[in-house]
């Protein structure tokens, strides 16, 4: 085996490389930041297919990565690729060349590249490291200002949540605004989200070239997120609200398909806000208009009976049958300002630590609420403004 250590230019990203173990590949190892514009794949300044990363792969602000059709990288176990704000990754393979963000113990991309044949698997969360105040653990880390991401046909596998869209560090605004883009991608074999991202990514997540399969938690994952232009939500996959997660709707209509299953974890909300003064355009709407056959359904993380197992433990958790804060529920749909509206019809809401739909106190927002249930919240179903009371408790609601 030879290897030897390079600096490439002016940055500290160290490569190693030679020929390890397999005659038929070789391997490039790499790790630490990446400071200056650097291509990885053939026509990279250290030229393979296969890249080893033996340490956290990071690259900083204003950083351009582009990883070339075909290349594997493939990750040491508690390594990550981190993208610092500001920084530009493009990852566009090809369907006959696919780039692989996998593990080490992976053969099937890259070759044999940890040298001991058959000895050992790769397992469902071989690789991803704790970030964020939050202690999301995850692979690809996509830092929450000014980030850049252009992936086509690649894989992602055997990491923890296999990607996700951090939240700002600063507690008092908690914002991202990441660009995404991505189509004929896989996520799979992760254990926990296949992707966590903010409620004006769904689209990039959702397009239809995208698959997921075989990932514990088998939905699409949504940390904080303001959404500032109409968005329709498909169904096709269950949407699950993280921790602390707001899905904040602001100056925009949200309208949500038919069939769509929205489950939430401890404390995160829907919420409505509206910045203008009162009474203003534009308004915030939440528009969820469901059928008799498929219902809209708002409900728990534990809560299998909507949108099967998502958090993969069979029958082992289910929702407490009255959510106590303690419990780390959901915390229900919220009217946090003037000029909001909220139409529901065929909802089914469950298991909120508050209340199913809550307007604060002291502003009107329109609320109608029809052929719909609330129930098992710990506080009042509706908390509603008198012009909207008599929507909200008409009897086509349970
Ligand atoms: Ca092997
Ligand atoms: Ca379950």
């Amino acid at each position: 085996m030879s290897a030897k250590t390079l600096k490439v230019a002016s940055g500290i990203l160290i490569i190693f490389f030679g020929f390890l173990y397999s005659p038929s590949w070789a391997v490039t190892q790499i790790g630490g930041s990446i400071t200056t514009n650097t291509t990885l794949g053939p026509n990279g300044a250290q030229p393979d297919n296969v890249y080893w990363v033996t340490s956290h792969l990071i690259v900083e602000s204003g950083v351009i990565l582009t990883i070339e059709p075909g290349v594997a990288l493939k990750f040491d176990g508690g390594t990550s690729l981190q993208l610092r704000n500001n920084s530009t990754l493009i990852a566009i393979g090809n369907p006959t060349q696919r780039i692989a963000f996998t593990s080490l113990r992976d053969d099937e991309f890259g070759g044999d590249t940890n040298g001991d044949g058959n000895g050992s698997m790769p397992q469902p969360g071989d690789w991803g490291k704790v970030w964020g105040s939050y202690g999301i653990l995850t692979g690809i880390q996509i830092g929450a200002l000014g980030v850049n991401v252009r992936m086509s046909d690649c894989v992602v596998r055997y990491s923890n949540t296999g990607m996700c869209v951090m939240v700002s560090d600063d507690p008092q605004h908690p914002h991202n605004d990441v660009q995404l883009e991505m189509t004929n991608c896989e996520f799979s074999y992760n254990r926990g989200f296949p992707v966590e991202v903010p409620v004006y990514s769904i689209p990039a997540v959702m397009n239809p070239t995208n698959s997921y399969h075989d990932n514990l938690w088998e939905a699409i994952g949504l940390c904080w997120g303001t959404l500032t232009n109409d968005l329709t939500i498909p169904k096709g996959k269950t949407y699950v609200l993280a921790t602390l997660c707001y899905v904040e709707v602001l100056n925009a209509t949200l309208t949500i398909e038919p069939g769509v299953v929205f489950k939430g974890m401890d404390r995160s909300v829907i919420i409505m806000r509206n910045y203008l003064s009162p009474g203003s355009a534009p308004f915030s709407k939440l528009i969820a208009i469901g059928t008799e056959s498929e219902p809209i359904v708002f409900t728990s993380f534990l809560d299998d009976t909507y949108g099967g197992d998502t958090n993969g433990d069979g029958s082992a958790t289910t929702p407490p049958a009255m959510p106590d804060i303690t419990g780390f529920e959901w915390s229900g749909i919220v009217a946090d300002h003037e000029a909001i509206e909220i139409d529901l019809e065929h909802c089914i809401i469950r298991y909120s630590e508050g209340s199913g739909v809550h307007a604060q106190s002291n502003i009107n927002p329109t609320i109608s609420l029809s052929n719909s249930t609330v129930e098992f919240c710990k506080q009042f179903p509706v908390v509603v403004p008198m012009n909207s009371v008599e929507e909200a408790v008409s009897e086509s609601n349970t």
